[in-house]
């Protein structure tokens, strides 16, 4: 290497890092590119990017270490805040009733009761019990806990204390729930959270795709198989839904399954009227097995509409309990009160939300005093 070349060397690395060095240092204090470039301003001192950047740090160092943010589970809604729309509107129908001077005033409780689609018989004779009882001096008074006491103790004994509300399991299993209903009543979602709380409790479930007749309606059941943990039978769209309920039948002996639920269809396309489906699919299972329940999912939302299906279905389908779901999307909750008066099947369970968690069993005391508190 010729001498006098390594201090030019020297000489061009230091320059090179000098102007590298001032590189840098012009690109930090450049502003952003979309930022409009600052005009000086008497208003805004330049002292002032410093500071704000000193500030920035001042607040990092004080600034605790991040937590692990955790979220709280969700509440888990009691009765009382699910049946909020039958309640309030109850309440407030109950209140006018007490709080009105003129002799109409039982007429509207009676109205109000009636619209709470408790039934008109059950109704006139709440209301009768309530103006016997009460008196007009007690309703002047404005006498609502004794009242709201009085349609408790009445509401009660419409319910049978005796019926049986638990769902029967089989001796010998695997146990056959038959589940049916008019479209869009909630069955699917019914079997869902049915199946999940059967899971829950260490059993193992199949369902049935015995809708074959409603567009998608296995897809749907699917998804729910999936939360649920359960095995699910399904033909293709159109199949005979008796086949399907006598494979799915052979399939969870096969397994051993402790449970199958029949989803059916609420309408169908073919001539067969619904009903006489409805029971062909039942001998076909009584064939080889035997049908522990038929529930019958009635939509509270559907009103004294309900009670005209429930009584069709009852009469058919041999259903042995009812299921009483989107009490959480009504102000109609009163129709339980009907439905067991004028049916004499039990209400089984409660559907109170999309939730796979949202069923409940039926309990007649705890309803009435969620409607009613
Ligand atoms: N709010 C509310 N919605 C429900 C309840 N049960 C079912 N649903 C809804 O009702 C609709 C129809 O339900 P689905 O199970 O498909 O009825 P199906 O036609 O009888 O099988 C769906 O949007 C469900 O999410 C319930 O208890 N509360
Ligand atoms: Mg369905």
């Amino acid at each position: 290497m010729p001498e006098g070349i390594v201090p030019e060397l020297i000489i061009a690395a230091v320059l090179l890092l000098i102007l590298a060095g001032v590189g840098i240092a012009s690109r930090t204090k450049r502003e952003p590119r979309d930022r409009p470039p600052t005009k000086p301003d008497a208003t805004r001192p330049r002292a002032q990017a410093p500071a704000a950047a000193a500030e920035t740090l001042a607040v990092d160092e004080t600034t605790p270490a991040p937590v692990p943010v955790v979220v709280p589970e969700p509440l888990k809604l009691g009765l009382r805040d699910r049946l909020v729309k039958s309640r309030r509107y109850l309440a407030d129908q109950l209140t006018t009733a007490l709080g009105s001077d003129d002799d109409d005033a039982w007429d509207d409780l009676e109205a109000a009761l009636i619209q709470a689609d408790i039934g008109v018989g059950t109704a006139t004779r709440l209301t009768e019990a309530a103006r016997a009882s009460a008196g007009r001096t007690h309703r002047k008074n404005g006498a609502w806990e004794e009242l709201r006491g009085l349609l408790a103790d009445e509401l009660n004994a419409t319910f049978d204390a005796d019926a049986e509300r638990s769902l029967i399991m089989a001796d010998d299993p695997p146990t056959v729930w038959l589940i049916v209903g008019v479209n869009g009543s909630g069955k699917t979602t019914t079997i869902g959270k049915l199946a999940r709380d059967a899971a829950e409790r260490g059993r193992t479930v199949a369902l049935a795709a015995a809708d074959t007749f409603r567009a998608a309606a296995d897809e749907q059941l699917g998804v729910w198989a999936e939360r649920a943990n359960a095995e699910i039978v399904k033909h293709q769209h159109g199949a005979d839904p008796g086949a399907v309920a006598y494979d799915a039948l052979q399939h969870a002996r096969a397994r051993g399954l402790d449970i199958l639920i029949v989803d059916t269809a609420g309408r169908l396309h073919t001539k067969t009227p619904l009903m006489d489906e409805l029971a062909k699919v039942r001998r076909v299972i009584e064939k080889e097995g035997k049908v522990h329940e038929v529930l019958l999912v009635i939509d509270a939302t559907a009103g004294q509409n309900g009670l005209v299906q429930a009584k069709e279905f009852a009469a058919a389908a041999g259903v042995t309990g009812i299921v009483l779901t989107k009490l959480d999307g009504t102000a109609k909750g009163g129709i339980a009160v009907a439905i067991e008066s004028e049916l004499g099947i039990p209400i089984k369970l409660i559907g109170v939300g999309e939730g796979i968690e949202d069923l409940e069993p039926f309990e007649p005391k705890a309803f009435v005093d969620a409607l009613l508190s």
